[in-house]
């Protein structure tokens, strides 16, 4: 059974968001059971959770002694062993890779900026003063995504574990509008949320965070 590395306690802004979900819900796609593993402050620091995760983050993962950092890269691994996050085809799987590559390497970079100043220097006017380009360049990006997604239910037509991250990472503009001023985009959030692998991904993270 797959072993998932989570935190124990996340900051209230993280929860819903923290990356164990993307990997919580790949897992539901594809139908495979798994273990939640809930690292503490503590832990986080031990040389045994260094050796699965060298900087200390989550998510990772565990299964028969293999292991496995680096939330992209656990998605890959387990969209292996599903058609329905990773096409057998050669090309379309090369596609659908792609597109896991876009949402952590293009459209998160450009998002990263302002959640640092929404996030960590709400209020400060150095961080006032900035967030107007920051917004630009996440609207750029979204108008963009918008147009490459067209009409087309998912990015590639079915949905695959591109669409999977793209979500995770569109989700951390949550606290702002500027998904909404992207219709296509905004349905393509709402379809894949709606899917009831992302229900279950969901339920099971706020179980664990929720306030009881
Ligand atoms: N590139 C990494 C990023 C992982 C990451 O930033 N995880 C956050 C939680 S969602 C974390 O562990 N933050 C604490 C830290 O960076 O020390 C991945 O995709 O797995």
């Amino acid at each position: 059974m797959i072993t998932l590395y989570a935190f124990k306690a996340l900051p209230a802004f993280a929860v819903g968001l923290a990356r164990d979900l993307r990997i919580r819900w790949a897992l539901e796609e594809a139908g495979l059971p798994y273990q939640m593993h809930l690292v503490t402050p503590e832990e986080v620091n031990s040389p045994g959770y260094r050796a699965l995760q060298p900087f200390g983050q989550i998510p990772a993962i565990e299964e028969d002694g293999f292991r496995l950092f680096e939330s992209g890269s656990i998605i890959l691994h387990i969209g292996e062993r599903s058609d329905a996050l990773i096409p057998r085809d050669p090309a379309a799987k090369a596609r659908a890779i792609t597109w896991i590559f876009a949402a952590v390497n293009t459209i998160e970079p450009a998002i990263r900026p302002l959640l640092m100043l929404d996030l960590f220097h709400t209020g400060e006017e150095w961080a006032k003063a900035q967030r107007s380009n920051a917004e630009a360049t996440i609207k750029k990006r979204l108008n963009e995504l918008a147009v490459a997604l067209g009409d087309r239910a998912y990015l590639e037509g079915s949905f695959t574990a591109g669409d999977l991250v793209m979500t995770t990472v569109l989700r951390m503009l949550r606290h702002t509008d500027l998904v909404e001023a992207e219709p296509r985009l905004q349905a393509h959030l709402k379809r894949c949320e709606a899917r009831p692998a992302f229900q279950r991904a969901l339920v099971g993270h706020m179980a664990v965070y929720e306030p009881a």
